[in-house]
């Protein structure tokens, strides 16, 4: 697995060097096995909840802003950050942050972005509601779309957070979000992808906890989450499938155990390679790093399980 994993390396072949190092190193020395299975954190501390998306030809990470010293997930503004080899990420600053809304002061917790027609639409939740900001470019400035949110507090069964943009092949857009055991809510978007179209739909997807992100693959969609099954020490990122965006849906199984309090992560396809953005709690829960994986499908479409070491053994790439 190791080695399919270094093969399919797209970094132009540096991330596939510092990995053959480590192997050498690692068996040369005796090393445990586990040590090939060290997390590889990509953005400086702390950023979490990556949504990695792939703008003209560049990829762009938008994660939720972990605060260094922090004791509770109070954070404020949003960085993004992006590359063309996933290995050297450029920190764009600031994109957007409670600074610039009006209608919450607290909790900036996982975004995502998406494009279209040129435009650039930030979905961010702040204090337990959605909102949509707006930007000429993937790196902002981003300012608020609609002066309110667009999803506001308790307007379902699920929590208003956590929310994913997805865009299908007719054109539709869908707005995913929530926390709820067992239960994520979608809702559409009109082509301007700041107005709702239509009710909020609640859907039934095995072990949904939070952090829905949707893609699809040779006309399958696949929704990863975190779900509510982790304890202390093993958090679990989770998928079902379905024919449609909005199900029914299949549970598949277990893409990533991060052996960490806490995880939300993102799948995507960059240069004909698929991988996983997701992130790692440590120090503390509320200081978590962003890590990258490289992700493979079996041949009847299933996400073959992602083996990690304890999240001791993490390579910041320093
Ligand atoms: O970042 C704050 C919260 O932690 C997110 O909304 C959840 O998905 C969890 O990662």
């Amino acid at each position: 697995m190791v080695f399919a994993h270094i093969l399919a390396d797209p970094s132009g072949g540096k991330l596939r060097d510092v990995i053959r190092a480590l192997v050498v190193i690692a068996l040369s020395l005796g090393m445990s096995w586990s040590l090939l299975f060290a997390q590889h954190q990509i953005l400086p501390d702390f950023q979490a909840d990556p949504s990695a998306r792939v703008f003209h030809g560049r990829v762009y990470v938008y994660p939720s802003h972990d605060l260094a010293g922090s004791k509770d997930w109070d954070m404020r503004d949003w960085h993004v950050f992006s590359s063309d080899d996933m290995v050297h990420w450029k920190d764009h600053g600031k994109i957007f942050g409670l600074e610039e809304i009006t209608w919450a002061t607290k909790h900036a917790w996982a975004p995502d972005c998406i494009e279209r027609n040129g435009k650039y639409y930030f979905y961010f939740p702040a204090d337990d509601q959605i909102g949509v900001a707006v930007a000429e470019s993937p790196t902002g400035p981003f300012k608020d779309a609609l002066g309110k949110p667009l999803i506001g507090r308790n307007e379902s069964s699920v929590r208003s957070i956590d929310p994913n943009i997805f865009i299908d092949d007719d054109g539709q857009a869908y707005l995913y979000f929530g926390n709820s055991r067992d239960k994520l809510a979608v809702v559409k978007l009109k082509r301007d992808m700041i107005t709702r179209d239509g009710p909020i739909q609640v859907l039934e997807v095995e072990n949904y906890h939070e952090g829905i992100w949707v893609h699809k693959r040779q006309g399958l969609y696949y929704f990863s989450y975190p779900s509510y099954r982790g304890d202390m020490t093993a958090n679990l990122l989770e998928y079902s499938i379905a024919k449609s965006p909005v199900g029914p849906f299949e549970y598949k199984g277990v893409i990533l155990d991060n052996r960490s309090r806490n995880v939300h992560g993102s799948i995507t396809e960059y240069k004909g390679n698929w991988w996983l953005f997701y992130h790692i709690a440590g120090p503390s829960p509320y200081e978590r790093r962003v890590c990258l994986a490289p992700l493979h499908y079996a041949k009847d479409g299933g996400i073959e399980p992602i083996k990690m070491s304890d999240p001791l053994l993490l390579d910041t790439g320093k």
